[in-house]
Order: C-alpha cells, then sequence, then structure tokens
C-alpha cells in the first residue's frame, strides 16, 4: 500500500464507528510497525499502579499507606510538595477509565492491588468496601473484554507494618503471605494474569539507600539488606500462594532492567560496570531462579548473610511462569571507588548521545533489545512480558490535543526493539506501556506525564494523547 493510499485508508477509518480518533498525518508511521507481526498472542496494555491513580486514601476504610505517611509527614521529599490523595481519583472514576480503555482497543489492563485498602493494618481484619471496589474494577474489565493483569504490591506497604519494621522484620514474608492469599482467594475465579511485585530493586533502594522513597531512609545499608532478602522470599512465598490457590493461574513477578554499560574500555570501568549491573539487574532475579546472589561479582552483598537462614537458598526459588520486564533507559558507568557499596558512579545522562526525557533519562531504544536477550539467557525463565516502558515528556495541549510526538516515537522505536528480540527468538509475549494516564510520579508529584491519556488534575478530564491514537490505531492493525 502507499502512503497515500493508506492516508486514504485511515480517514475512512477515523470517520467509522470503531474508532473515533483522528491521528495527525504526519504523525502516522504506516509502513513500520504491524501488531500481526508480533503474533495473535501477544499481550497489548497499559499499567498503572493504586497509589499513583487512585486517590481515595482514607475512603471506605482504607488504612494508611507508607505513601500515605510519607507525603503527609515528610512532604519536603516530594519535589512539589504534592499528594496522591485525590491522584486521578480512579476509585471514583474506574468506569469511565476503563470505558476509556475499551474505546482505545486496549486489549490488557495491569493494576495494583492497595494492601492497606484491603486489609487496613495489614494483616487480621478484611476491608470488605476495598475488595468490593476491586470486584468492581476486575467486573468492568472483564465486561469490556479487558484482561485485568493484577500486581499485588506496588509500594504501598500498610504503615501499621512499617511501624513493626516494614521490609526489615523477617515476620513480613508470612504478612505478606496472608495479603497474598486474601488477593487470590477473592480475585483468583475471575483474574488469571498475577504479578507478586513491582520492581522490588526499587522499593529497597529508594526507601532505605536514597532516601528518595518511603520509608524514606538514607544509607541504612543494614535496613537495605534486610529488606532485599525479605523482599526476595516474600516473591518466592507469594508465588507458591497463588499457585495453590489460583487454578490455571499465569504467574509472574517484574524487574526493572536498566542496561549497564561501562565508559570505556578501562578496566576499572568495565568492573564497575560489573558491578552496578549486578546490583541493579541480577540481584532480584538469580535467587528466584536458584542461582544465589550475585555475590561473587559484588562483595558488598556479604553484609546480607547474617539475614540469610539454614534453607532460604530453597525457599527464595520458585517456578515463575513470566517475568515482567520494566525498561526505560541505560546507565553509563564509571568507577568510583569512595561510592559505598558499588563504587562507582554514573555519567550524567545528558553528556551521553540520546534525547533525555523529563525523568532526566536517556532515551536508547536499544535497552530493552538487551533486557529481553539478557533475561532470554537464563536457563529457567520460560517467558517474559513488558510489563513497563514509556517516557514523561512535557506535554504541551493546543486547542484540546496532546501531540506528544516525542512519546509516541519513544514508545514506538521501543516496539521496534521487542519485535527485534522477539525475531531474533527470545520469548517475549507481551508489551504493556506505562503508564494508561498521567498520574503521582512518587517523588516527583504530578509533574512528569507518562501517560498516552493526559490528566488535567485540576478538573479530572481526560484527553487521549496522539500516542494514545498511534497505539489505539496499531491494536485494531490499522497500521
Ligand atoms: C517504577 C514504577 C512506576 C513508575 C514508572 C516511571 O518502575 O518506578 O513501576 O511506578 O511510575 O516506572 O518512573
Amino acid at each position: 500500500m502507499t502512503r497515500k493510499e493508506f492516508l486514504q485508508l485511515s480517514s475512512l477509518i477515523s470517520a467509522g464507528t470503531i474508532f473515533p480518533f483522528k491521528l495527525p498525518a504526519e504523525i502516522l508511521s504506516y509502513d513500520e510497525l504491524r501488531r500481526s507481526d508480533f503474533g495473535n498472542d501477544f499481550v497489548w496494555g497499559t499499567a498503572t499502579a493504586a497509589y499513583q491513580i487512585e486517590g481515595a486514601w482514607n475512603e471506605d476504610g482504607k488504612g494508611e499507606s507508607i505513601w500515605d505517611h510519607f507525603v503527609h509527614f515528610r512532604n519536603k521529599k516530594i519535589k512539589t510538595r504534592e499528594t496522591g490523595d485525590v491522584a486521578c481519583d480512579f476509585y471514583h472514576r474506574y468506569e469511565s477509565d476503563i470505558a476509556l480503555m475499551r474505546q482505545m482497543n486496549i486489549p490488557a489492563f495491569r493494576f495494583s492491588l492497595s494492601w492497606p485498602r484491603i486489609l487496613p493494618q495489614g494483616t487480621g481484619a478484611l476491608n470488605q468496601k476495598g475488595i468490593d471496589f476491586y470486584h468492581r474494577v476486575i467486573d468492568q474489565c472483564l465486561e469490556k473484554n479487558i484482561e485485568p493483569w493484577v500486581t499485588c504490591y506496588h509500594w504501598d506497604m500498610p504503615q501499621a507494618l512499617q511501624d513493626k519494621g516494614g521490609w526489615t522484620n523477617r515476620d513480613v514474608i508470612s504478612w505478606f503471605e496472608e495479603y497474598v492469599a486474601v488477593c487470590a482467594k477473592n480475585f483468583g475465579d475471575r483474574v488469571k494474569n498475577w504479578m507478586v511485585m513491582n520492581e522490588p530493586m526499587s522499593f529497597t533502594v529508594l526507601g532505605y539507600i536514597l532516601g528518595w522513597h518511603a520509608p524514606g531512609y538514607f544509607m541504612k545499608q543494614d535496613k537495605f539488606y534486610a529488606a532485599v532478602h525479605h523482599a526476595t522470599l516474600s516473591q518466592s512465598t507469594g508465588g507458591r500462594v497463588l499457585r495453590e490457590v489460583v487454578a490455571q493461574a499465569n504467574i509472574g513477578t517484574t524487574t526493572i532492567y536498566t542496561h549497564i554499560e561501562p565508559k570505556n574500555n578501562q578496566p576499572s570501568n568495565v568492573k564497575a560496570a560489573v558491578r552496578a549491573d549486578a546490583f541493579l539487574n541480577r540481584l532480584f532475579v538469580e535467587p528466584l531462579l536458584g542461582l544465589g546472589y550475585p555475590v561473587h561479582e559484588l562483595h558488598d552483598l556479604k553484609q546480607m548473610e547474617k539475614f540469610i537462614l539454614t534453607g532460604d537458598e530453597q525457599k527464595m526459588v520458585f517456578d515463575f511462569d513470566f517475568w515482567g520486564l520494566q525498561n526505560y533507559t541505560r546507565l553509563v558507568v564509571k568507577n568510583m571507588a569512595l561510592i559505598p557499596m558499588l563504587h562507582a558512579s554514573f555519567v550524567s545522562p545528558k553528556k551521553l548521545k540520546g534525547e533525555i526525557t523529563d525523568m532526566k533519562w536517556e532515551v536508547y531504544p536499544q535497552a530493552i533489545y538487551h533486557g529481553l536477550k539478557r533475561m532470554a539467557s537464563y536457563q529457567n525463565v520460560k517467558q517474559i512480558i513488558v510489563t513497563e516502558n514509556g517516557a514523561a515528556f512535557p506535554d504541551q495541549p493546543v486547542n484540546g490535543e496532546i501531540n506528544d510526538t516525542r512519546r509516541l516515537n519513544y514508545i514506538r522505536e521501543n516496539m521496534k526493539q521487542v519485535l527485534r528480540a522477539k525475531q531474533e527468538g527470545v520469548n517475549v509475549n507481551g508489551y504493556f506501556i506505562w503508564s494508561f494516564m498521567d498520574n503521582f510520579e512518587w517523588a516527583e508529584g504530578y509533574k512528569p506525564r507518562f501517560g498516552i491519556v493526559g490528566v488535567d488534575f485540576a478538573t479530572q478530564q481526560r484527553t487521549v494523547k496522539a500516542s494514545g491514537k498511534w497505539f489505539s490505531e496499531f491494536l485494531v492493525g490499522k497500521m
């Protein structure tokens, strides 16, 4: 088909009823990517997280989470001094939001359950209204033929458990087990696709080393290592609970992959890159695969030994049906003896070649390809789903339209790299854009906008961006 023919066809389609959006002609990339190239069973979706979208932080019996606590009592830690109290108000608007997903032809919706909405004290008494909310969300998805992909834990630990040490207390493994069992028993009849956790690397490093995220500890190495080990054991435990309770469950967990490259070939920088890679990309993957912690490459991890009890090595292992890979960028690493733990530092992304996003991350689409290849190289990884990928750019609404060409290009270029890996034999079978809509970006507040749907936080109005329109067209197979 020539470009002219395609544009004629696409304007006919746009005038039709199935697909109500109009795409600016200049952003159509008609001949580059087709949904069919990825195969019929490839899962397409968008991702969100409870704290980032729900709001209703203290409604209908919900307990306080560490994020509620953090934004209220340590508000200076949030760059814009904002909170997730209201966020996208998804708690009240889930129906119209899921209807919009349907209108956009998005087949799968990844969202997380809020632990303190379900168990306000973390364990013990259930909050039926919280459970009912998620029933309604799941009902809406199924009614609209959207497959729910549920994450059990996306960083909102109940504050009541944080008061007892949170992830640093070994009891967290049984608290988490109880919570996952409640989720599995209540929703397992209708939810088949489960992710135990979202990026444990991020919540442990940001929460116990950098202090940017809840619970906000700075350089507490001991707490960090305890949290790492307990989160690892909780992931495998959560997997086992789901396997036991949910018939025919598709069970995964998610991990961040940041592609690491040494600044140059100097041996000290190459070694620094190996350490950074062990820390950022392997720490939460290899123990679950039965390979143990990457102590050999990162000697500092020996400090974890005091938290490891006899039998833990076996308990850490779980045979996941899929691994959720989340990638945004790469990091270029150099040796830096003074930096604790890693003895490495990162070259500022601004000094690298690529475009820079609002998160100050370099746009480097090959990173996702490398991540997929790496993940696929592990013997026990059966399948990979890209559970997050996306970019924050400052959007400029003009006459009610958000023409976010840079985000659109980011997504398209990343999708091409996913396809490249798939064509080389990697068993990657899904791709979720982060995020469905603009939302509360943790310590960055509402400034970075990741959505393919824009949100005006003053009015809660949703606007499908050009990237969202493009994705919709792609999904109906019009590309
Ligand atoms: C994460 C989380 C998301 C973020 C997203 C953009 O990976 O940090 O899963 O909650 O919002 O990654 O930073």
